[in-house]
Order: C-alpha cells, then sequence, then structure tokens
C-alpha cells in the first residue's frame, strides 16, 4: 500500500518533467505566398516536429533547406513531409527554399 503511495507520488512528480519533453508538432504548407505560416513561435528547449505539404506547382520551393541543421527535404506535391529538428535552442531557426528565395524562420524563446 505504502509502495502504491509512493510510485503514485513519483509518477505524479514526472509528469512536468515529460510534458515539458513532448514534442511540439507544427503544420505548415508552401502556397503561392510561401511558407504558411512562415513565422512560428514555440518555446525553448521544446521538441519540434515540422510536418510540410507543398499544395502548389507555383513555387520555386520543390525543397527546404535549414542551413544551420544542414538539413534539405523534397517537397514533393500534396505529399506531407515530417522533418524533426530535434529541441530547440533559445534562438532563430531559418529555412528557406533552395535558392533562398522564399524562407520562414521559427522563433524559440
Ligand atoms: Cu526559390
Amino acid at each position: 500500500m505504502k509502495q502504491a503511495l509512493l510510485l503514485a507520488i513519483s509518477l505524479f512528480a514526472f509528469y512536468p518533467t515529460q510534458a515539458k519533453e513532448a514534442t511540439k508538432v507544427v503544420d505548415l504548407q508552401v502556397t503561392q505566398k510561401g511558407f504558411e505560416p512562415n513565422e512560428i513561435k514555440v518555446n525553448a528547449g521544446t521538441k519540434v516536429t515540422l510536418k510540410i505539404t507543398r499544395k502548389t506547382d507555383a513555387t520555386c520551393a520543390t525543397k527546404v533547406h535549414f542551413k544551420d541543421q544542414k538539413i534539405t527535404k523534397d517537397l514533393p506535391l500534396n505529399k506531407e513531409v515530417s522533418i524533426d529538428l530535434g529541441t530547440l535552442k533559445k534562438g532563430d531557426v531559418r529555412f528557406a527554399c533552395g535558392m533562398d528565395m522564399i524562407s520562414g524562420h521559427i522563433i524559440a524563446e
């Protein structure tokens, strides 16, 4: 009985830590306007996964490039592409099309 109570208490104590490490999934689209949204705010220390779907052929953003993270992914039409960015430190994560014309950023603060 006492052990069960201790277990319940420790589970409760761990819960906030686990919640903080939960992955934040952000849905993005590539439209004729570019990346939508093109500015995303998250809390620093959050694990972030982007799910990007390109919705138009009238764009040069058929790829997305994260320069600092050295990640490049193809964005096929109407197909969701998942990009795991890991835990973001405080700062700005920029992403852009292959030619660096269309861009967006994630602000971790
Ligand atoms: Cu471009």
